[in-house]
Formats: structure tokens, C-alpha cells, sequence
């Protein structure tokens, strides 16, 4: 029978899950499709999304978490900027019996029960992906000599970056050739690509090959390299991770030979973890998004659909 109280105010609405993320920043294309993704996916699911951007830095993370855990929400998602110096504040999380989603960027942890579960991207197979593309592009070439390859990561001690460098170098193996003859991080930025890639060629280095981290530094390298009058892409080799529609619009111009897929639109999966961990519901530890590869000369790439990053 119904009480007089749900007669008056009608079938009783299901509590509203109230979701805490904190979003490292804006840097790049490729973060502010990811924060799109995930705004949209919230309101698709009927989630509440308390939504903090950390603006590059760890410790707003960390407040912004200790605020998710003051205003009790049912789940906390976040994407580590680095890969060290959460324990503390998972803990506190956990003492609060909140669960956390890791995405998009790992940690490294004394205790992996600070955690649910990881969603996002396999940086070192992204790695991997770069260094198998460079030794085809050397063996083509029939090149009597080592390919000096220059490398610009991203983020310093971020996951991303750490990964995508590790798979480089272990695909490349102990092989004599392919020397990185420089290494620089630029942060995941646009500016930084083009600051560093005006030194590089500056100094006079010779390189045959550029592994960037990212579309949006790479946007930066090319410029330079325009500067100074070089055709990127026929004069060396470019190897770029994201797939942004600005990076695959160079791949049809020839500007660079090789985009490698980093999916951001994780916002959906996301939702649908955060809605099984406020039931309770156990995760799979570790989901890895399915990409792409994008090479020169592949068929149909001017009929991609858009990336809308
Ligand atoms: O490649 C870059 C963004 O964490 C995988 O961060 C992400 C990286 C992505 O700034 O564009």
C-alpha cells in the first residue's frame, strides 16, 4: 500500500549519483575533447558531475579530491597529471568509503586497493606503435646508416609520457639502428614543440626522424620547421600520437608519415563504471581503449569521418 506521502509527491525519484572528477587542465586538443566526452556522458546518464579542472597542477588535484570526500559523493574519478604522490589522499578516500576510478593516466601505488580500476589508453603500446613505423620508414629508405631519431615527450613523470617513451625504446631494442641522438619534454604543449624544435634546428643537430608525443606539440614542430624552410614529413619523418583532425589533416598533406590513435572519448565507459561502483559492483582493474594507427599512402584517409578533437 502507498503511504499518503508518496500518493502526494508521486513514484520516488531515484537518488541522483553525485560523481567528483578532477580534470588536469586544458593543454591540448586531445584533454578538452576528453573533458567534453565526459560532461556529455554525465548528462546522457542522469549523473550530477562535480567538475574540477586542476590547471596542470597535482596539488589542486588533491584539494579537489579532498573536497569530492567532504561533500560525500558516491564516486570519485580523477586523471593522475603524474604518476606519485597520491596514496595519501586515496587513503583518506578509501577511510571515507568512496570508491575512486583511475582514467585516462595510471599511478604507481604502495597499494592497489587504493583504487577500483583503471580506464584509458595503452601508452606504451602507442610507443611501441611509433618505433614499429620508424623502422619500416628506415628499412624502406635501405639506409646504410643508423636512423638518428629526436625525441619530444610530453609531461614529465606522467604516465603518458613515461609509457609512450618506455615501448619506444623497448621496440627498438638494443638495435644500433636507431640512435635517439635528443630528448626533450615538452609538456604536452603546442608552444613548447615549436620552442624546442626552433633550438633543435638552431644548433644544427641532424636528425632523420621526430617522435612527438603529441598532435599538439607536433603542431608546433611543423611550424618551426616551416620557418626555417624545411617540407616536414619529405625532409625527415614524423611519427605524432593522438589522431587529432589537425594531425590527420597534415597525414593527407604529406606534413607528417605516421598518426597514432590515443582515444579520448572515454566519457561513456566512465559513467557506466562510476554507475557500478555506487552499486557496490566490482570493475575490471585495467581497461585499455581500443586505437588506431594511421599511416602515409593508406587508403581512404581523406574519408575518415571527423575526429571532433
Ligand atoms: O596524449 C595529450 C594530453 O594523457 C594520453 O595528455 C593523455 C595525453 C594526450 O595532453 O594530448
Amino acid at each position: 500500500l502507498k503511504t499518503t506521502q508518496e500518493q502526494a509527491s508521486g513514484p520516488v525519484l531515484q537518488e541522483q549519483l553525485i560523481l567528483g572528477f578532477s580534470q588536469i587542465g586544458a593543454e591540448s586538443a586531445w584533454r578538452n575533447c576528453n573533458t567534453r566526452s565526459i560532461r556529455e556522458a554525465a548528462d546522457d546518464a542522469g549523473i550530477q558531475l562535480l567538475f574540477e579542472n586542476a590547471e596542470q597542477k597535482q596539488e589542486n588535484q588533491i584539494k579537489a579530491i579532498r573536497s569530492f570526500i567532504a561533500y560525500q559523493v558516491d564516486v570519485i574519478a580523477f586523471v593522475p597529471i603524474v604518476s606519485n604522490g597520491w596514496d595519501n589522499v586515496l587513503r583518506e578516500a578509501k577511510d571515507a568509503g568512496i570508491p575512486v576510478l583511475v582514467t585516462d593516466r595510471k599511478i604507481e601505488t604502495e597499494d592497489y586497493t587504493l583504487f577500483a580500476g583503471f580506464i584509458g589508453t595503452d601508452s606504451e603500446q602507442e610507443g611501441r606503435e611509433a618505433a614499429l613505423f620508424l623502422r619500416g620508414a628506415w628499412e624502406k629508405k635501405n639506409a646504410a646508416r643508423p636512423m638518428k631519431i629526436v625525441e619530444i615527450s610530453g609531461t614529465e613523470g606522467s604516465s603518458a609520457a613515461n609509457g609512450r617513451a618506455r615501448g619506444f625504446r623497448e621496440e627498438l631494442g638494443d638495435d644500433s639502428g636507431f640512435q635517439i641522438v635528443y630528448t626533450r619534454s615538452g609538456d604536452f604543449l603546442r608552444s613548447k614543440g615549436y620552442e624546442i624544435m626552433r633550438s633543435i634546428l638552431e644548433s644544427g643537430v641532424a636528425f632523420d626522424a621526430v617522435f612527438s608525443h603529441n598532435d599538439g606539440m607536433t603542431l608546433g614542430i611543423l611550424e618551426a620547421m616551416k620557418e626555417k624552410g624545411l617540407k616536414p614529413g619529405r625532409d625527415n619523418i614524423i611519427v605524432t600520437i593522438d589522431a587529432e583532425q589537425a594531425a590527420i589533416d597534415a597525414l593527407v598533406a604529406g606534413e607528417v608519415n605516421c598518426v597514432i590513435e590515443c582515444n579520448p572519448k572515454t566519457g561513456p565507459i566512465i559513467m557506466d563504471l562510476a554507475r557500478k561502483l555506487a552499486k557496490g559492483e566490482k570493475i575490471p582493474p585495467l581497461i585499455h581503449v581500443e586505437e588506431a594507427v594511421f599511416k602515409e599512402g593508406d587508403p581512404g584517409l581523406e574519408l575518415l569521418p571527423p575526429r571532433g578533437y
